[in-house]
């Protein structure tokens, strides 16, 4: 693993922390390859995951630095790029749900990582762009999949030409957080999420974040098909007919809205 990335295994949660903050965490190549393992080692360990930053930035994107020293022909960034959809792919589509904690700069390729994992939260200082244009490159890190889908089409597209920066409360308007903290409550907020994600049923979970996400890609009539077998997966979780138990016997706490008492 890179010197540069943290992992801990909390109970059932995995905390990924990307930890270069004089370089504001810019991911270089190593970072990612460490990135890709560390989800690896998530799915294989822990019921959730959570992504997160040592010091005040997420992460600024591509180490820009690096690139320049590795300049090179198309037919070897292809792979390059490749590789960073590799290791985000094993967040986005592993066994385990993931959130992201973001603050500070969410930036290029850093956005694209908070992109795979399945639910963000940003504190107050946190700030988004896709700079990409100015760089003189484009996303590569699944971004013209990833970010688009949270953000639609002219979003995105207004963003990446204009160089446009988004507050936090603008990306949770815009559909890339969907929840906003105080400044330095992130990652507190996305324990409390991640501890109650990991006690739901593990089959349940899979299905939410492996199947919800391909169904776009589906016509009307396979989305229905592919729903109705992840509707008997889910429910062959081995845990789920004592959960039903709980409820009918009135042992489970039922849905209340989060003010009441
Ligand atoms: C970096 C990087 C980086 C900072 N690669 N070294 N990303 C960007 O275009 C964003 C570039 N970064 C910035 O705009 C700013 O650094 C920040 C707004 C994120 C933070 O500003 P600040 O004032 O807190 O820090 P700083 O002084 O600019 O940077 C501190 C150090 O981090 C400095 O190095 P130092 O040796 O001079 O101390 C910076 O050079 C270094 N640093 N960002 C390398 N990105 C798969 S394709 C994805 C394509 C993209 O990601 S494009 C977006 C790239």
């Amino acid at each position: 693993m890179s010197a540069h990335v943290t992992y801990a295994l909390e109970g059932p949660v995995a905390l990924i922390g990307l930890d270069r903050a004089d370089k504001r965490n810019a991911l270089s190549e190593e970072m990612i390859a460490a990135i890709g393992e560390a989800a690896t080692r998530a799915g294989e360990e822990a019921r959730v995951g959570i992504l997160h930053s040592h010091g005040e930035h997420f992460s600024a994107g591509l180490d820009l630095a690096e690139a320049l020293r590795t300049r090179d022909t198309a037919d070897r960034l292809r792979p390059r790029s490749r590789r960073w959809h590799a290791a985000f792919d094993r967040i986005a589509r592993g066994p385990i749900p993931f959130v992201a904690a973001l603050g500070g700069a969410v930036i290029g390729g850093g956005l694209e990582l908070a992109a795979a994992a399945h639910i963000r939260v940003a504190d107050e200082t946190a700030y988004f762009a896709l700079p990409e244009a100015q760089r003189g490159i484009f996303v590569g890190g699944g971004g013209s999949v990833r970010i688009q889908r949270l953000l639609g089409t002219a979003r995105m597209t207004d963003l990446m030409l204009t160089g446009r920066v988004l507050r936090a409360d603008e990306a949770e308007r815009f559909n890339l957080v969907q929840y906003v903290t105080p400044r330095g409550e992130a990652l507190a907020r996305a324990r409390q999420l991640a501890e109650g994600i990991a006690a739901n049923a593990p089959l349940s979970n899979h299905a939410i974040t492996s199947g919800l996400p391909r169904m776009p890609d589906l016509s009307h009539d396979d989305g229905l098909f592919f729903e109705s077998l992840l509707a008997a997966y889910a429910a062959a979780d081995a845990g789920t007919a004592g959960r039903l138990r709980d409820f009918v016997e009135k042992r489970a706490a039922p849905v209340a809205p989060e003010h009441s008492s």
